[in-house]
């Protein structure tokens, strides 16, 4: 009898545990290894987790410890960052090669411990390190805490979407290849989704592509994320809206669209109802880049939204994306973009500024003796005319340990020459080099206007924080205006997120309240701006107490 009731009161205990406790501790494992994969009628070894492509994805609730394993099992250095995670005083699991660790090299591991606080939705996590993020990526679901529900009805079902690109090339030749040259890389083969290019995608008409099986009457939550190195993307379903309820881990006034506009590094979730008629639906991805000099891959990767119950041979109905130059509706999606700002989910706007910048975002060219292919010269990108040089030592262990010669904290507040930034460009276009931080202290009230310029052409850019949120405040065409347009800026309501695309030629303004200490990176998300340089870092001081400062490093933090 005895016995009985303690069996019955562990079964009890072991049943109400998951239900009762909040937060837990999840592990994962990602074995990084080469795997052989077929798309567009020919087979490439491709560096994956867990043999997967896109990989695994990690399943978390609001208040999470993960313990993510990653085990470097091929010949290329690895690390992993966990896109849009604060990372709360924990630089140590953000993962940018160099910047906050060394890489985990061939044959070594490094567990990422961190805890997921204060947000839930969609991210995602990707090699940080060369172009390896290219098949090195998947989504991150973070569920609110339990009993917690979404603002918006409850979806019926879920579903990940993960956007990305093809390359018939092996992509670290891609890069090595435009770095050797000074010119710009080749573009993707293919754009996927969930892997796949569809019958649409890059002229190739096998395997068919990625099929969202849907019942009549149910409603979808699609959580969309865009993992193509270097392309902005339209996505859409044919004959079906898209209601936008959250990006990048933040919920938003809900808005219904046609086509969503995502940027590299952003996550978008979107309810879909399954409303219409039964039948086969093209859902599509393609290009935005209303800039004509640059290449991009045109391909259209299609996919299906099949309704439970039609014959698979029945037609689908087609959906054509806009075309790649269509500024007006990439600029109509981002203008519909609010904070939900509730009770419950308030916009904590900084109504104050302690540090103001303006950082100029764009390209240069710089003299080059052994680029013979690109006439000795050099394409390089820049951020406030500097182009950051990657250190040999990560920067964050050289800022807590106080190893010197690594970095300067000498990053200029604001463009060191003032010209008309998107218009004609300066005759001299050549840029600075320098591995230079943006100091802050503890708290700090921030204001960043990132600021296009003309230098080759005018082009978006999607730059990416790490270590924050930031609140979107303002964006205009041409030059900012210091004086006037901050009177235009909504410090009410506006979009909170990790990602923001500068429209081509104009600018953004975005706030953010510096209360994470440790060593943040801040980059363009087109990798091709990336390796030529278009990022820096913000180094936060610690503030008072160990609340107030950067965790110990584990003990099992790569050496370099
Ligand atoms: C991929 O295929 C090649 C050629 O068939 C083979 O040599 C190699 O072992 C395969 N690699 C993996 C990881 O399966
Ligand atoms: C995660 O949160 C727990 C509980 O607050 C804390 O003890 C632990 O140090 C945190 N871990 C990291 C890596 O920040
Ligand atoms: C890039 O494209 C050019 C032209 O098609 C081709 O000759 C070259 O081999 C490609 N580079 C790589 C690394 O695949
Ligand atoms: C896409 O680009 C290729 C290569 O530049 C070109 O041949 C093709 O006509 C383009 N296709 C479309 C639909 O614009
Ligand atoms: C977009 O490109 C097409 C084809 O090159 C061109 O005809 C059209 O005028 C362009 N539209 C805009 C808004 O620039
Ligand atoms: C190469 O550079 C030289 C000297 O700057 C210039 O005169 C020439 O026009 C350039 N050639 C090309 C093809 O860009
Ligand atoms: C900057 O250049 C643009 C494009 O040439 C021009 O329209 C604009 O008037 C210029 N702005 C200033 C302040 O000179
Ligand atoms: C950028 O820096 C280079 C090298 O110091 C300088 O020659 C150039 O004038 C600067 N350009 C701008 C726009 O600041
Ligand atoms: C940080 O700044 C915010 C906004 O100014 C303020 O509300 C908060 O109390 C500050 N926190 C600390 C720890 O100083
Ligand atoms: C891998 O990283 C280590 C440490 O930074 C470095 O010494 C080594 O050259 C790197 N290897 C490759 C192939 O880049
Ligand atoms: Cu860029």
């Amino acid at each position: 009898m005895e016995k009985c009731w303690i069996r019955v009161w562990i079964v009890l205990v072991g049943c109400l545990l998951p239900v009762l406790v909040q937060s837990r501790v999840r592990h994962y494992q990602f074995n990084v290894v080469m795997k052989n994969t077929t798309r567009l009628c020919s087979t490439k070894s491709i560096v994956t987790v867990n043999g997967k492509f896109p990989g695994p994805t990690v399943y978390a609730r609001e208040d999470d410890n993960l313990l993510i394993r990653v085990i470097n099992r091929v010949k290329y250095n690895v690390t992993i960052h966990w896109h849009g995670i604060r990372q709360l005083r924990n630089g140590w699991a953000d993962g940018p090669a160099y910047i906050t660790q060394c890489p985990v090299q061939p044959g070594h591991s490094y567990v990422y411990n961190f805890n997921v606080t204060g947000q839930r939705g969609t991210l995602w996590w990707h090699a940080h390190i060369s172009w390896l993020r290219v098949t090195v990526h998947g989504a991150i679901v973070i569920l609110p805490k339990l009993g917690v529900a979404y603002p918006f009805p409850k979806p019926d079902r879920e579903a990940v979407v993960v956007l990305g690109e093809w390359w018939k090339a092996d992509t670290e030749a891609v890069i090595n290849q435009a770095m050797k040259s000074g010119l710009a890389p080749n573009v993707s083969d293919a754009h996927t989704i969930n892997g796949h290019p569809g019958g649409g995608g890059g002229g190739c008409a096998a395997a068919g592509g990625y099929q969202l099986s849907v019942a009549p009457g149910k409603t979808y939550l699609l959580r969309l994320v865009n993992a193509a190195l270097n392309e902005e993307l339209f996505f859409k379903i044919a004959g079906h809206k898209l209601t936008v309820v959250e990006v990048d881990a933040v919920y938003v006034k809900p808005f219904k669209t046609d086509v969503v506009v995502i940027a590299p590094g952003q996550t978008t979730n979107v309810v879909v109802a399954a409303d219409q008629a039964a039948g086969k639906y093209m859902v599509a991805a393609s290009t935005f880049m209303d800039t004509p000099v640059v290449a991009i891959d045109n391909t259209t990767a299609t996919a299906t939204l099949h309704y439970s119950g039609t014959l698979s041979n029945s037609p689908t109905a087609p959906v054509t994306t806009p075309p790649p130059n269509a500024t007006a509706v990439a600029a109509k999606f981002a203008n519909s973009l609010r904070s939900l700002n509730s009770p419950k989910y308030p916009a904590k706007v900084p109504a104050t500024v302690d540090h103001s910048l303006v950082i100029t975002v764009g390209l240069g060219v710089n003299p080059c003796r052994t680029c013979a292919a690109g006439n000795f010269s050099r394409v390089v990108a820049a951020m406030n005319n500097i182009t950051f040089v990657m250190p040999a030592t990560a920067i964050l262990q050289a800022h807590v340990l106080g190893i010197n010669g690594v970095f300067t904290a000498d990053f200029p507040g604001n463009p060191p020459v003032a010209y008309n930034y998107t218009g004609k460009p300066p005759a001299n276009i050549s840029t600075r080099k320098g591995t230079k931080l943006y100091r802050l202290p503890y708290n700090a009230s921030v204001q960043v206007v990132l600021q296009d310029t003309g230098i080759i052409a005018p082009e978006t850019h999607p730059i990416h924080l790490h270590g924050f949120n930031f609140f979107v405040v303002g964006k205009g065409l041409g030059n900012f205006n210091p004086k006037i347009d901050p009177q235009n800026f909504n410090l009410i309501d506006p979009v909170e997120r990790n990602t923001i695309a500068v429209p081509t030629g104009g600018w953004v303004a975005l706030r953010f309240l510096a209360d994470n200490p440790g060593v943040w990176f801040m980059h363009c998300h087109f990798e091709v701006h990336t390796s030529w340089g278009l990022k820096m870092a913000f180094l936060v001081d610690n503030g008072n107490g160990p609340g107030e400062s950067i965790i110990p490093p584990p003990k099992d933090l790569p050496k370099c």
